[in-house]
């Protein structure tokens, strides 16, 4: 039986331009700390391979803290870790990994031609290969063919399946034709779970914390356990931080204040949320107001206000009267608003002023 941990995609040192410059060196840290809970995991599950399928560093500057994180958590752990450059930490003279801060238990792929290592021990061959620049358009897989030779044969590399772009392009043809048992990959950052083309089991373990709204929820890594010919993987959370979009309808409630409240969900202290404002409301949102009650409940808050005033106040503005020309002047300025608190002082004018020009005594319409 060999156990294996798949990561890939950690982008260790990446701006985090949208931060605050603080908020962005701590996210750096934090990045560095997934590499302690990957050698804890390895420790844990008794590991016998690492396999980092790429992208492990964002660009090739790399802060000094890093590479000692790099070389302090993956030399302490117990087993063999394989590295296969991607195209955003390619492999060249000056990258660091042509440096010597890496412990004796970790082989770095230096080409783009597959290299193959033997394992006797473990009855095992990992093979791979790197980017040596930021795109490569040929497949990887191309000529590749591990012998029938008993062994275990598993392959790390950063790849694109199904996409013929210039990423290590991978057709599910050439992964079914490698005779490979896995295909540890990387480059996609969300978890594909375990796939099989032909007899070939490949995954893409996604990105081990997530960096921005576009990489929502739970992410991690993978603990794939090969016995025999069968493959199984377990998806194990690393991330210490989540990203969260959460859309709150404001359609009949009390106050968009009530809504939101009503919609949160609980433990997002350690969580990096977008609180997403929809449907139709009676009141205009007070973002700023809003915001500052939400602090306190997430890492990170941010406001978008997607709503819509229930009534269309505009409807008449197209007509030919005291009521459109009232109208027309207000969303004038309205559209040109500086913000949603100018907007929503316009509203009101508006909900008021329809109010006096229908002979209504109730001005929220
Ligand atoms: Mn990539």
């Amino acid at each position: 039986m060999l156990k294996i941990i798949h990561g890939a995609d950690f982008h260790l040192d990446a701006p985090f331009a949208a931060l605050p410059p603080e908020q962005a060196a701590q996210r750096r840290a934090e990045q560095r700390q997934l590499l302690d809970r990957l050698a804890d995991l390895a420790v844990e599950r008794r590991a016998d391979l690492v396999l980092l399928s790429g992208d492990l560093l964002d660009s090739g500057e790399t802060y000094y803290e890093t590479a000692q994180a790099l070389s302090r958590a993956l030399g302490r752990i117990p087993a063999l870790v394989f590295i296969a450059p991607g195209n955003h930490d390619f492999y060249q003279a000056r990258s660091l990994y042509a440096g010597k801060l890496w412990p004796d238990n970790v082989h770095i792929f230096t080409s783009v031609a597959v290299e193959s290592v033997e394992l006797p021990g473990l009855g095992c061959v990992v093979h791979g290969a790197a980017f040596t620049t930021p795109r490569a358009d040929r497949s990887p897989l191309l000529g590749f063919r591990a012998p029938a030779d008993g062994k275990i044969h598993v392959m790390v590399l950063h790849g694109d399946v199904d996409n013929a772009g210039r990423y290590g392009p991978l057709s599910r043809e050439d992964i079914a034709a490698s005779g490979l048992t896995y295909l540890a990959l990387g480059h996609v950052h969300t978890c594909s779970g375990l796939q099989k083309a032909g007899e070939t089991w490949w995954a893409y373990p996604g990105c081990p914390q997530g960096r921005g709204f576009d990489e929502l929820g739970d992410k991690g890594v993978l603990a794939v356990t090969v016995d025999g010919g069968q493959v199984s993987g377990e998806f194990v959370p690393l991330a210490g931080r989540r990203y969260g979009v959460l859309p709150v309808d404001l359609t009949g409630a009390a106050s968009p204040e009530e809504a939101v409240r009503a919609a949160l969900p609980g433990g997002t202290e350690r969580d990096v949320y977008r609180v997403v404002l929809t449907g139709q409301r009676e009141e205009a949102p007070d973002l700023a107001a809003l915001e500052e009650g939400l602090k306190a409940r997430f890492y990170h808050v941010e406001l978008r206000d997607e709503s819509r005033p229930r009534r269309d106040l505009w409807a008449r503005a197209g007509e030919d009267n005291l009521t459109g020309l009232f109208l027309r002047q207000l969303r004038e300025q309205w559209e040109g608003a500086a913000d949603g608190q100018e907007r929503a002082l316009l509203e009101q004018a508006a909900r008021f002023g329809l109010a006096a020009l229908e002979n209504g005594e109730d001005p929220c319409l």
